[in-house]
């Protein structure tokens, strides 16, 4: 990570209510229990675990609002995450968040983004989650959270901590994208978004890939750049634990490589890891793989 920053804070958001299957709200205690904080201890940081943002489990699933399901239990976790993202960095913490389905992206990116003029995004995923409610093919909002934070769809959700749009089209990469969409595709051409799906992984290499990414966001003149991991982006053998594995995806030693060498760039400043499933997963496969990446991403070694 960029920053002498050595002190990290961990947010867990147990939150579901962007997808349809249960049990990713369980996705922070695995990860937790994989060794997140001990993991991050032993590399020398000062760790605080902010604990989990508290989820209503009052209300559940099938509630369309149009087209948009659970929109305002997604809502109230959005506005509850990014307060607390923006409170974290305001104390000069590297913020960890431990998802969770990936629409808590819409809250840890409008946190995130009070404090950068230029923010970066580099988005490991099967998928490009840039769907609006027009393109949706689920009314899921964990296909969506990019366009939210790109200020396209529905206007309560893009209107999270302030109007504006969070993100520019050219200072986002995406890097295993395998089951695109055709809205997605169309809007991912359209904005000539920078993609390196699996083919170009396979064809240049994942080493090849980071340095492209990195020369790419460098040249953006990005002020910031926040990681964010769906579990999906790998492989299902590594990590089966996942609502919507697709395969065909990134292997174990490829996403150590991506983390090894984004933390010798020395430029992302802020994470988060999602879609950990641990009722869907093998003894807690998946979690573990996260908090391996999580490692190599915050600067263990191999020697
Ligand atoms: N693109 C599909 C949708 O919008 C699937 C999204 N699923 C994900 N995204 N896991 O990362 O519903
Ligand atoms: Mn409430
Ligand atoms: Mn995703
Ligand atoms: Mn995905």
């Amino acid at each position: 990570i960029s920053l002498d920053r050595k002190k990290i804070s961990i947010i867990g958001v147990p939150s579901d209510y962007g997808q349809q299957r249960r049990g990713v709200d369980m996705g922070p205690s695995a990860m937790r229990y994989a060794g997140a904080i001990e993991r991050l201890e032993k590399l020398g940081y000062d760790v605080i675990d902010e604990g989990d943002i508290s989820v209503h489990r009052t209300k559940r699933n099938k509630q369309y609002d149009g087209k948009l399901l659970n929109l305002e239990e997604v809502l109230e976790v959005s506005e509850r995450l990014a307060k607390k993202v923006d409170e974290v960095i305001k104390q000069d913490r590297f913020p960890v968040i431990l998802g969770g389905d990936h629409s808590i992206s819409i809250g840890s990116i409008a946190g995130i983004r009070k404090h950068y003029q230029n923010l970066g995004i580099i988005w490991f995923d099967a998928h490009t989650d840039i769907n609006t409610p027009e393109t949706t093919p689920s009314g899921n909002i964990h296909g969506m959270p990019l366009a939210v934070n790109l200020g396209l769809g529905d206007h309560r959700l893009i209107s999270i901590a302030g109007n504006a749009p969070k993100l520019k089209f050219e200072n986002i990469v995406f890097i295993g994208a395998r089951s695109i969409d055709e809205g997605e595709k169309a809007l991912i051409k359209e904005k000539n978004i920078k993609i390196f799906t699996m083919h170009e992984i396979d064809r240049m290499g994942m080493s090849k890939v980071i340095e492209e990414t990195v020369e790419y966001l460098k040249a953006r003149h990005v002020d910031g750049v926040h990681m964010s991991i769906d579990l999906d982006a790998l492989d299902p053998i590594f990590t089966p634990g996942v609502g919507t594995p697709v395969p065909g995806g990134i292997t174990y030693r490829e996403s150590h490589l991506a983390m090894e060498m984004l933390e010798e760039a020395k430029m992302i400043t802020s994470c988060e890891f999602v879609e950990v499933n641990p009722i869907l997963d093998e003894r807690n496969k998946t979690a573990n793989t996260a908090v391996a990446l999580m490692g190599s991403l915050l600067g263990e070694k191999l020697v």
